[in-house]
């Protein structure tokens, strides 16, 4: 193995014996798998229905035999334990088989965003070592199969593409099932998957996660949020991000014998179409969709009725709105502030109205430690603003193989840097602030400002260059990159070259701005509030560094 592909790091990052006791005694890890439970489940009510997909309607029952079909032609295909595997979908049933076949295995999904292209993936792909994918032929008019073809071509280690639906070539994940079954692997304690952090780095950081620790934050957040079988689930936003995952998302649900329903698109038209025919009871939500469904829903004259929860969270939510969004929709809305890295913090449904519309709610468990501190870690006065540590139950130890990066974002006893900076009220609610990593937050999708720099970087015409948050009425933030030039070269064609670096859309700044040179602090670091300062309106998040 050369130093290139060498792992930078370790795996996964165990919680201390003293800890991981604790949370053994008290009941969070009960030495349960993901797919355990989910078998569990179905073996009690197997003809409730558990997912829905178009015009595809299956039971409980269905769902696990699907699962155990695939998960049986994965290891014909030498798929196994500690396999990692990226898996890129639609928001689709299949997403949910994949996922629970490779847990059954002891293989590990690698959780890429739709959105991905070539750089993102190319980077899993090299830094997990990645022997499969299950992806889809195409959707919105983008080839995924054939991206990850081209990425074959390059890193022979990536052995079996494998597509859902048209195969085009591949190896057909709908032929996978034979109707036969394997013996699942059960350890509670091992790493189920890698989960995509937002990042403020060069490169996107991945976050294990094990069975035991996520399977507490999944129950725990389906008691919290009052799931159970009558439950119906719309997911609506990428089913690989952990909100609509874990938030108690689709696994919550599942968890609890309820059913999901799979929204394809998200525009509010097809979610509305899909709560009137579901009789949809709670869905997840970023504000900048929220916004979306409040304008649309007196035009589309939606009957929402069946809704009773909707989760607003992943980017800061304008109190202003929280109340519109109250007063528009019969639904009880819940704030949730929660990071892939593990703390999830929610409203509680009988929180007075104020602290739902103007707190981003409190943890889930009793031993999610918050610490809030000041740029030397030492704690402030109750009530004021610092940086947000956490650690706790369900909150990793540890990103996967990034040792020199796992020095900085964790403290030496173990707290996670959120990079959020929050205040704390008397009943333990969190308000968050702002933000002090260099992270644009758009419309609830990370862009880590470090990355999309380093891809302007190497544009020869470019001599130095900054990212950051501009006010966005409708996302909140959207990107605007300051540029030095050495060379002149029209900013159209910055973007345009951004996206052949094959990097997400959603990364390529909306604006670029041309400067002579980029503004410096004393120590001689991008002075990034000068730069903000440019705006005619502040962003939310005005503490970044
Ligand atoms: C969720 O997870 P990630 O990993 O995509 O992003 C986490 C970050 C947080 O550190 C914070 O900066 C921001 O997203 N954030 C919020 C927020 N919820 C997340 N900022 C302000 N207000 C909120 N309500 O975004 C995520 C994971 C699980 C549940 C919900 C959201």
């Amino acid at each position: 193995m050369n130093a290139r592909t060498a792992p930078a790091g370790r795996d996964f990052t165990p919680w201390p014996d003293s800890f991981a006791r604790r949370y053994r005694e008290r009941g969070y890890w009960r030495g349960q798998t993901l797919h355990g439970r989910l078998a569990e489940v179905a073996a009690r009510q197997p003809d409730r229905l558990a997912l829905v997909c178009g015009e595809r309607r299956w039971s409980h029952a269905m769902f696990d035999a699907r699962i155990r079909g695939a998960a049986a032609g994965l290891h014909r295909l030498g798929i196994g334990r500690g396999d990692r595997v990226v898996l890129q979908l639609p928001n689709i049933a299949e997403f949910h088989v994949a996922c629970f076949a490779l847990f059954r295995l002891g293989a590990l999904p690698v959780f890429a965003l739709p959105a991905h292209r070539e750089a993102e993936i190319g980077h899993f792909i090299k830094h997990t070592g990645a022997r499969a994918c299950i992806t889809v032929a195409r959707e919105g008019g983008f080839g995924h199969a054939a991206l990850f073809r081209r990425l074959q071509a390059r890193l022979p280690q990536l052995r079996d593409v494998i597509v859902v639906g048209d195969a085009e070539g591949g190896i057909a994940f709908d032929a996978l099932d034979r109707g036969d079954d394997v013996a699942a692997v059960d350890d509670a304690t091992a790493v189920a998957f890698l989960q995509l952090s937002g990042g403020s780095t060069g490169t996107p950081k991945l976050i294990p996660r094990t069975h035991d620790d996520y399977l507490y934050s999944l129950r725990e957040s389906a008691r919290i949020c009052g799931f159970d079988p009558d439950t119906r689930y719309l997911c609506v936003l990428p089913a690989a991000h952990n909100f609509p995952m874990s938030s108690p998302g689709a696994f919550g649900t599942f968890h609890a014998g309820g059913c999901v329903v799979m929204a394809r698109q998200p525009d509010p038209a097809s979610s509305f179409r899909l709560i009137a025919r579901e009789r949809i009871t709670a869905t997840a939500l970023v504000p900048a969709l929220a916004l979306a469904w409040l304008e649309s829903k007196a035009r589309l004259d939606a009957d929402l009725s069946s809704l009773a929860l909707l989760q607003v969270g992943g980017a800061h939510l304008p109190r202003d709105v929280a109340r519109r969004l109250m007063d528009g929709l019969e639904a009880r809305l819940q704030q949730v502030f929660g990071m892939a890295e593990g703390l999830v913090n929610y409203t509680r449904l009988d929180d007075a109205d104020e602290a739902i519309a103007s707190t981003q709610g409190r943890p889930i468990s009793e031993d999610d430690e918050i610490r809030i501190v000041d740029d030397a870690d030492r704690d402030v006065p109750e009530g004021e603003v610092g940086h947000l540590l956490t650690r706790g139950p369900y909150t990793i130890r540890g990103y996967y193989r990034a040792d020199a990066h796992n020095r900085d974002a964790f403290t030496d006893d173990g707290f996670y840097r959120t990079g959020d900076r929050v205040r704390r009220l008397a009943s333990g609610h969190l308000v968050v602030a702002g933000r002090a990593k260099d992270q644009i937050n758009r419309g609830g999708d990370k862009i880590a400002a470090e990355e999309v720099e380093s891809h302007l970087m190497t544009h020869p015409a470019v001599f130095d260059a900054a990212l950051v948050a501009m006010p966005d009425r409708w996302l909140g933030e959207k990107a605007c990159a300051f540029v030095v030039l050495r060379d002149a070269l029209p900013p159209r064609e910055l973007q345009a070259y951004l996206r052949g670096r094959g990097i997400a859309a959603y990364k390529v700044p909306e604006r670029i701005e041309l400067l002579e040179a980029l503004p410096r602090t004393a120590v001689g670091k991008v002075d990034k509030r000068a730069l903000r300062a440019r705006f005619p309106s502040p962003v939310f998040q005005e503490t970044t560094p």
